[in-house]
């Protein structure tokens, strides 16, 4: 991949730092997001002179909002079972042999707080807002999203999140341990900056021994995730699913219990 187009990359003093570039789209992934990313994430695995990442978004709206909605049309418009090439992209962030820091610089949203729950560490904005949305627009991400949420945060919290769709401010977010600290706004890069040299003073081999025992524990999940992806993409397919992507395109409250009873509703002579 010679060029980028929805991403920015560039390696200085030891960081790479990965941009994500749509913020007319609060910086939500398409599908070719997503492969600049996982090759982003390669490179700055194998460079041997990287040694941190920071993922975060352009400006001051959005770290990232997930999934692109105006590309979704019961499924997405790239590659693998839902057309975003999402698992592979979990996977580069938590298989890059190097510590990866999210820098939540605003909306941490669906698919967006899943790339927050897959880097190693987080540093939160002030005005940051985390939040998971699936059942809100049509989804749910059954891997990481969920599992590995729930190991951060408790299970209590994880389903709470998932199962009412709230929105959580910075300091919410910190308070139940799922970014590692939070500053006011003008003072996040010099945050995020200090957090890297203090990595990059440390052995670059025992933090990737340590990071893959980290993941140890967790890579089962994976496996869940991608049994899950096969079920989402089924999904993707309904009215169910579809009606939420309408109604939050067409900015208007989805209509999900009245299409389900429909979809679910015997035909006539059925019951005798
Ligand atoms: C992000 C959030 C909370 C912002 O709310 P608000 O009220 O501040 O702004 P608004 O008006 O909703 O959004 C501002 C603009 O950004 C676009 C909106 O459509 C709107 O555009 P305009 O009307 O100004 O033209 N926008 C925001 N998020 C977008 C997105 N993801 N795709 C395309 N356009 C987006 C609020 O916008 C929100 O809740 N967004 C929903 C995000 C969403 O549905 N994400 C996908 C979840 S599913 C997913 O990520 C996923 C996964 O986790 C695993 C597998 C597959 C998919």
């Amino acid at each position: 991949m010679s060029e980028y187009t929805d991403i920015l990359y560039e390696v200085q003093g030891g960081v790479a730092r990965i941009t994500i570039n749509r913020p007319k789209k609060y910086n939500a992934f398409r599908g070719q997001t997503c492969e600049e990313l996982i090759h982003a994430f390669s490179s700055a695995s194998w460079d041997k002179t990287v040694g941190v990442v920071v993922l975060t978004g352009t400006g001051d709206k959005a770290f990232c909002t997930g999934g692109d909605q105006s590309a979704h049309d019961g499924g997405y418009d790239g590659r693998g079972l839902i057309g975003l090439p999402v698992e592979e992209l979990q996977s580069a962030i938590r298989e890059c042999p190097k510590p990866v820091i999210a820098r939540v610089n605003g909306y941490a949203i669906g698919g967006g707080n899943v790339l927050v729950t897959c880097c190693d560490l987080a540093i939160a904005s002030e005005s940051a807002q985390l939040g998971q949305v699936g059942p809100k627009v049509g989804s749910v991400d059954p891997g990481f999203g969920t599992a590995l949420l729930a190991r951060a945060v408790g299970e209590k919290r994880a389903r709470e999140i998932w199962f009412l769709c709230r929105r959580y401010s910075a300091i919410e977010a910190l308070n139940m341990g799922l970014v590692n600290a939070v500053v006011p706004h003008d003072h996040l890069d010099a945050e995020v900056d200090k957090w890297c040299e203090e990595i990059l003073a440390m052995s670059p081999t025992a933090l990737s021994i340590a990071k893959r025992s980290f993941n140890a524990d967790t890579d089962s999940i994976k496996g869940i995730g991608g049994l899950g992806m096969q079920a989402l993409a089924l999904y993707y397919g309904t009215e169910e699913s579809q009606e939420g992507v309408h109604a939050f395109l067409e900015k208007r409250k989805p209509r999900f219990r009245e299409v389900y009873l429909k979809s679910r509703a015997k035909p006539e002579g059925e019951d005798a």
